[in-house]
């Protein structure tokens, strides 16, 4: 389990980043994270940090992102697909800047939070999954994500993309094409 006093300090700020019901959601995330990890004998302080962090940055402006894509040499065509696929990225590299987290799957856990990879850690698919069926999600299908995930993470994450990039293509939305290849690769394995 994470400290309580260091699990507070990161509540503190992310509290001055995001609106009431999004900070409310991050903690949903965080109680489903540490479920999934208890389950699956994944790192739990890991799938905490993972979880607290990965919408820091979900309310920034595009003027906000843009520093930080810049200062890491990030992959520019994201800003064509705004604030939904920048915000795992950019909370990632703030995750490492801000608050010193320089473990790799607790920041790629963050990273990929939205799009999805081909390979991916126990924690980063703790985080993927629980972020899709914490206990605040009422979307049509989370039911069958949520027995899917005590069957097996992997089987979760594949009815995640799926389910994501149906629901993309019927809004006629832009599909980042890392999604895609996250996709391809996963939905191969089954
Ligand atoms: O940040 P959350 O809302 O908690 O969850 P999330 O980070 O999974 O973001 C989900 C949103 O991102 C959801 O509305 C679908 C959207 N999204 C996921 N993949 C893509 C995408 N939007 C676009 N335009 N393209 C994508 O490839
Ligand atoms: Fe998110
Ligand atoms: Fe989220």
């Amino acid at each position: 389990m994470l400290n309580e006093q260091k699990r507070q300090s990161i509540l503190e700020v992310l509290e001055t980043q995001i609106s009431k019901k999004r900070y409310e959601h991050v903690l949903r995330v965080e109680k489903k994270a540490i479920e999934l990890a208890t389950a699956y004998n994944v790192d739990v302080e890991k799938c905490q940090y993972a979880a607290l962090l990965h919408d820091y940055a979900k309310e920034w402006s595009m003027e906000q992102y843009q520093v930080i894509l810049n200062k890491y040499a990030l992959d520019m065509t994201m800003l064509d697909y705004g604030s939904e696929i920048l915000h795992g990225p950019v909370a990632a590299m703030i995750a490492n800047e801000q608050f010193h987290i320089k473990d790799k799957d607790i920041l790629d856990a963050i990273f990929y939070h939205t799009i999805g990879h081909d390979v991916m850690s126990d924690v980063a698919k703790v985080l993927f999954v629980a972020d899709y069926i914490e206990d605040g999600r009422t979307f049509h299908g989370v039911v069958e994500a949520r027995v899917l995930a005590r069957q097996s993470l992997d089987s979760a994450i594949v009815y995640k993309l799926q389910q994501t990039i149906m629901f993309l293509a019927q809004k006629k939305v832009p599909i980042f094409p890392d999604t895609i290849k996250a996709y391809n690769t996963w939905i191969s394995k089954f």
